[in-house]
């Protein structure tokens, strides 16, 4: 077997993702670091994001390709149901969080306080506060979701779970988000015992150079 490449930063939320899909399904992979736009990102991602992967001859982009392909690639446990109801779940929650967690949480709130755009590079303020009142709604659905089995689909930790885990790592990480995550305890629960999965602790995301943990 060609060793398998998982190619990007380990502090982007989306190439955890596809690390702790690898590390769920019992995968050996190379984490080979490289940024967005970079060249060897180019030459894979359509539009230069991370991740992207190289197995052998089969490049990828987007995380939800690259762990359809470990999925139904290698042996292990299915990372999504094969049966079609709970399976189209897991995509419909794969899809909300891609969809609408991810573009408010981390892009707008995260990105106001990690990459503002300010003439100091202090949090960018107004962008922030902008983002916490939809993301109240959020946070909200998130922990009456997870309230009913502890899992964002059926009984079991899939891909959903997955997409999810590495946001709420970042949310914790962050003063407004945090104190959220702490008024919903159902979340917080969840997001307590789910990070505690070997495969989460190993793909932690470390802190972004120069801005500290
Ligand atoms: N839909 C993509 C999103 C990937 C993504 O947004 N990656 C971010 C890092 S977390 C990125 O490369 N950002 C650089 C950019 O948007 O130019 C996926 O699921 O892989």
């Amino acid at each position: 077997m060609p060793e398998l490449q998982i190619i990007g930063a380990p502090q982007s939320n989306y190439v955890c993702v596809v690390r702790i899909a690898c590390l769920e399904k019992g995968v050996p992979y190379t984490l080979v670091p490289a940024i967005p736009h970079s060249p060897e990102v180019d030459a894979i991602h359509p539009f230069g994001k991370i991740p992207v992967m190289r197995h052998g001859d089969v490049t990828l982009s987007e995380s939800r390709a690259i762990c359809f392909y470990i999925d139904h690639t290698f042996d292990g446990p299915s990372l999504a149901p094969r049966d079609p109801v709970a399976g189209a779940r897991t995509e419909e929650w794969i899809s909300l969080v891609n969809t609408h967690i991810d573009p408010l949480l981390v892009r707008q709130y995260l990105g106001a306080h990690f990459f503002p755009g300010t003439p100091d590079g202090s949090p960018d303020r107004a962008a922030i506060e902008a983002a916490l009142p939809k993301m109240e709604q959020h946070f909200a659905v998130l922990d009456r979701v997870v309230a009913k089995t502890g899992y964002l689909v059926g009984n079991t930790f899939t891909l959903a779970d997955i997409n999810l885990l590495p946001i709420l790592y970042y949310m914790k990480k962050m003063p407004e988000s945090s104190a959220m995550l702490r008024r919903h305890a159902s979340l917080r629960s969840y997001f307590d015992r789910h990070m505690s999965r070997p495969s989460a602790r190993e793909a932690t995301p470390p802190p972004f150079p120069g801005r500290g943990g």
